[in-house]
């Protein structure tokens, strides 16, 4: 193994190390973790009374010993112009993760921005514009000015939508309070930005419209409520890889009966009984195999679905519950409207369902009974639903995540402890803005950029190239459109500002687009930018996100960004002042009033801006009040403050009342229809095998710090796809082969991973990689909300290499825990 090879010491951390509060910005789970960073010239001593840890490092520490860090979670850093050591180490006193870290989050330090120890070497460090046939570094005030003079020039022209957006909306790393609402202010306060959408859909609009409708917010339990729930019902997610320490500290110890006592207590006695899990998933995941080793395989039932089915599934088990009268009578008259018409809509029998899903009728009553059966003495069974990619990217989104809503809210388990019906979710979360200003359903933005609509794209934070759906024919579009753009800029000086924005309108009439792109590392899409420019991210500003189970925390600076890069949200800030100063040079004074209201000289200025004045509960928090909490933050919204400490709120709909204006939560009928999305039917029939794809534990996302990571190139230097070996052996490949995958969408390429346990025909590729893009493959299809279907897509596989030197010394060895035979 090639990496850390260039480490033979770590220094101890002083008793004087200066300590902060930080959040890991990777997953939803929102990790605590405590910053350690002293000056570089020194470090503490072997005796107690020298080290941060007060322990007598003379002496052979315990297996567990929290008073050691490994090389993952050190780097040497600047803070405020000065170099310091910082150690990055997960908090025991947190309860989200109890100290545990992931191979993610303990590797934040290592993938912070180095000039002295080399990583991260590709971080942005300079505004960018493209002059002379290239990109070239140049001053803040001359890029900004820049794109508010064309961004001015062609809203003049144009109206509002000739500016499209693609924006971020979540919390952590590019995202947060802080930045969703400076971008949020910019794009629906001074302007009214309707062609706008999100970085991981094609339109603005909700993951989990259904849900919302109903009256249940998809963030809706604790995190304590696995660790009570008798049975938890999993749909498409992959929580050991995905939500990682939320699943290894509260998950499996309930899985292991270490939290009978804490049911015994919460419950005043009611009976409980061994935990069991029922997971979802056409595919074998390594969170199964984890849940049969911890649990034995007789409390964990696979319910190994056809792609795409899962409507049936909970229309099935709703349907056999009902009849068994095994759900909450109660609750139902008393909370929820339309139960029967919802019912009767969705009816499903057990042989029909068993014949849609290919689950046997045997394993549909048995796990009807895990989620609904009363237990001994006739206690309610609390089951907890989570849901995320499967459901979300999968087959019928809104009518999907409606029919497992009702499942919840039938067997009386949302607002309940050891229940919820919740998203296990994606990155943490962080929105707060002023309206969108379109409707319902929202721009299709791909679309409207393939086909020629719009003249400026502001791009922050997102890398449409490796992560949209239809990527293939996106990023030819995009490039033909922006290379217009390029060719016109090439013909006159840069420093002709007059000129060169007559040019580059110009182009944009003959079809052109000028393409922004605000990013940490030159991304994909930042290769069609011409002007790109450098954010800082979390570590490098402060930060506030909330994890899922709505736990808020500020995330403290513990170091200086590298070069010129600003927080996303005095971007914001700095373009909405130019755009003031370009609106007013065009003599359109009264525009240039809407940009007022940006003069924030900190991250703190846009918080108190934005979720203090704006935020449900806002007025409550500070940064101050933040501070005093540390990693253990509080669960929004916040409901007042005693005793000079910010109170939460535990559970949503503990009173029974939901979010609609009668309180009631709503039943929706949600008939089984097939195939949703346009052209996935014909795409099933025409090619060989499902390219079911998502995320593997150690690659955060489309690899934009991993691609940089020696740990990560070395275990996986290309794209994976899990294939049964039989049918390697059919394509002619071998381990670690090249094969392409291509469909009329498009193709990409990926490295071949024998896997015992995949199913015949149904491949698995990690999603969005630098150097395979699965979303090549993926149609436009989208369900009737503009909700992409990522999962269900059908291609044909062709070997066509061996790679030599990057994948020889590969291992393909099982993913699971014990491994798979062979
Ligand atoms: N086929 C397929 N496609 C998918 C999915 C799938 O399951 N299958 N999943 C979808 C999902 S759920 C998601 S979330 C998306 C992800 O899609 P994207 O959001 O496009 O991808 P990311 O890798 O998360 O990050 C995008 C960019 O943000 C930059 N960035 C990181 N931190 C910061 C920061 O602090 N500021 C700024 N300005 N930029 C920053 C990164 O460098 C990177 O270039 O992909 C979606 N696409
Ligand atoms: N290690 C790691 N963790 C991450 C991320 C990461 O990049 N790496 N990204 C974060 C983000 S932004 C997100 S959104 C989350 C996503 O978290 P998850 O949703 O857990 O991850 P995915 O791998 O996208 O998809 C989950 C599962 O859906 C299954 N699936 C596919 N088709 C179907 C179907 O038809 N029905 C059902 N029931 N299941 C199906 C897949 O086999 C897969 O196992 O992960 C977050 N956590
Ligand atoms: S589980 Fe998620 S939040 Fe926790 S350390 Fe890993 S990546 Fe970070
Ligand atoms: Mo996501």
């Amino acid at each position: 193994m090639s990496f850390k090879r260039q480490v033979d010491r770590l220094p101890i951390v002083p008793a004087d190390a200066a300590e902060r509060h930080v959040v890991c910005h990777f997953c939803i789970v929102g990790c605590g973790y405590k910053a350690y960073t002293w000056p570089a010239r020194r470090e503490g001593g072997r005796a107690a009374s020298q080290n941060k840890f007060g322990q007598d490092l003379g002496v052979q520490q315990g297996a567990e010993s929290p008073a050691w860090y490994p090389a993952s979670m050190y780097n040497l850093v600047k803070q405020n112009g000065q170099d310091v050591h910082l150690v990055l180490k997960p908090d025991a006193d947190c309860v989200v993760n109890s100290g545990l870290g992931s191979i993610r989050g303990a590797r934040m330090a290592e993938l912070s921005y180095s000039a002295e120890r080399g990583t991260q070497r590709q971080r942005l460090t300079d505004p960018l514009v493209w002059r002379y046939g290239q990109l070239q570094p140049t001053s803040w005030d001359d890029a900004l000015s820049l794109v508010a003079d064309v961004t001015a020039r062609v809203i003049a022209e144009q109206g509002d939508d000739g500016l499209v957006v693609s924006a971020f909306d979540h919390g952590g790393a590019g995202g947060g309070y802080e930045n969703t609402w400076a971008t949020g202010k910019l794009y629906f306060g001074a302007l009214k930005v309707k062609n706008i959408r999100i970085h991981n859909r094609p339109a603005y609009n909700s993951e989990v419209h259904a849900t919302r409708d109903m009256g249940v917010g998809e963030l809706n339990n604790c995190y304590e409520d696995a660790e009570l729930a008798d049975t938890l019902f999993v749909v498409g997610a992959n929580p050991l890889e995905t939500q990682t320490n939320y699943f290894l500290n509260h998950w499996i110890p309930n899985l292991r009966g270490m939290t009978d006592d804490k049911k015994a207590s919460a419950f005043n006695g009611e009976r409980s009984e061994p935990s069991r899990i029922i997971i979802v998933d056409p595919r074998r995941t390594v969170t199964l195999s984890a849940c049969e080793f911890e649990a034995g395989p007789d409390r964990v039932l696979h319910l190994a679905i056809q792609s795409g089915t899962d409507l049936a599934l909970f229309n099935g088990l709703l349907t056999y519950i009902a009849e068994r009268g095994w759900i909450d009578r109660p609750f139902i008259a008393a909370s929820t409207e339309d139960f029967e018409t919802a019912r009767a809509e969705s009816r499903l029998s057990l042989a029909e369902t068993a014949a849609i899903t290919g689950v046997p009728e045997a394993a549909l009553i048995k796990a009807a009974a895990w989620i609904a059966r009363p237990k001994a003495g006739g206690a309610r069974r609390r089951t907890m639903f989570a849901y995320e990619k499967g459901l979300i990217w999968g087959n019928d989104n809104y009518r999907t995540n409606a029919a497992l809503v009702n499942l919840a809210l039938a067997t009386g388990n949302v607002g309940r402890p050891g229940g919820g019906c919740v998203r296990l979710g994606g990155h943490q979360e962080g929105y707060v803005r002023p309206d969108y200003p379109g409707s319902r359903p929202a721009v299709y933005v791909d679309k409207l950029l393939m086909e020629g609509g719009g003249g400026v794209h502001h791009v922050w934070g997102c890398d449409h190239y490796k992560t949209t759906l239809n990527a293939m024919a996106f990023k030819r579009a995009y490039k033909r459109r922006t290379d217009i753009v390029k060719d016109a800029i090439n013909g006159v000086a840069y420093g002709d500002r007059k000129a060169l924005v007559d040019v580059i309108v110009e182009a944009i009439h003959r079809g052109g687009l000028f393409a922004v792109d605000v990013d940490i590392v030159p991304s994909k899409i930042g290769e069609a930018a011409h002007v790109i420019l450098p954010a800082a991210t979390a570590g490098e500003m402060n930060l506030t996100s909330m994890n899922g189970e709505r736990r808020m925390r500020l995330s403290e600076r513990y170091m200086d960004p590298p070069g010129q890069a600003r927080p996303d949200c005095l971007i914001a800030a700095g373009l909405a002042q130019a755009m003031a100063r370009s609106f007013t040079a065009l003599g359109l004074g009264a525009r240039a009033k809407a940009f007022e209201g940006f003069d924030w000289a900190s991250e703190e200025d846009a918080f108190l801006d934005g979720y203090h004045r704006h935020a449900k509960g806002g007025q409550h928090v500070t940064y101050a009040a933040l501070r005093a909490l540390g990693t253990n933050g509080f669960q929004e919204p916040a409901v007042g403050v005693e005793a000079g400490r910010i109170v939460g709120t535990k559970r949503l709909y503990a009173d029974g009342k939901f979010d609609r204006p009668n309180g009631r939560a709503q039943f929706l009928g949600t008939p089984w229809r097939g195939l949703q999305a346009a052209g996935k039917a014909e795409q099933k029939a025409k090619f060989a095998y499902l390219i079911n794809n998502g995320r593997a534990n150690h690659i955060w996302q489309s690899a934009y710090l991993d691609q940089a990571s020696a740990l990560v190139s070395d275990r996986t230097p290309y794209p994976y796809v899990e294939l049964h070996p039989d049918d390697l052996a059919e394509l002619g490949a071998a381990a670690g082969d090249l094969v392409e995958i291509h469909n009329d969408s498009g193709s990409t390429q990926a490295m071949a991973y024998p896997t015992p346990t995949a199913r015949r025909k149904e491949a698995f590729m990690v999603f969005g990689q630098p150097l395979g893009v699965q979303g090549n493959v993926v149609s436009g299809g989208v369900n009737e909300l503009l909700i992409p279907n990522y999962k269900q897509t059908w291609a044909d596989i062709r070997r066509i290499a061996t790679p030599g030197a990057p994948v020889a010394h590969v291992s393909f060895k099982s993913f699971h825990i014990p491994p798979a035979s062979v």
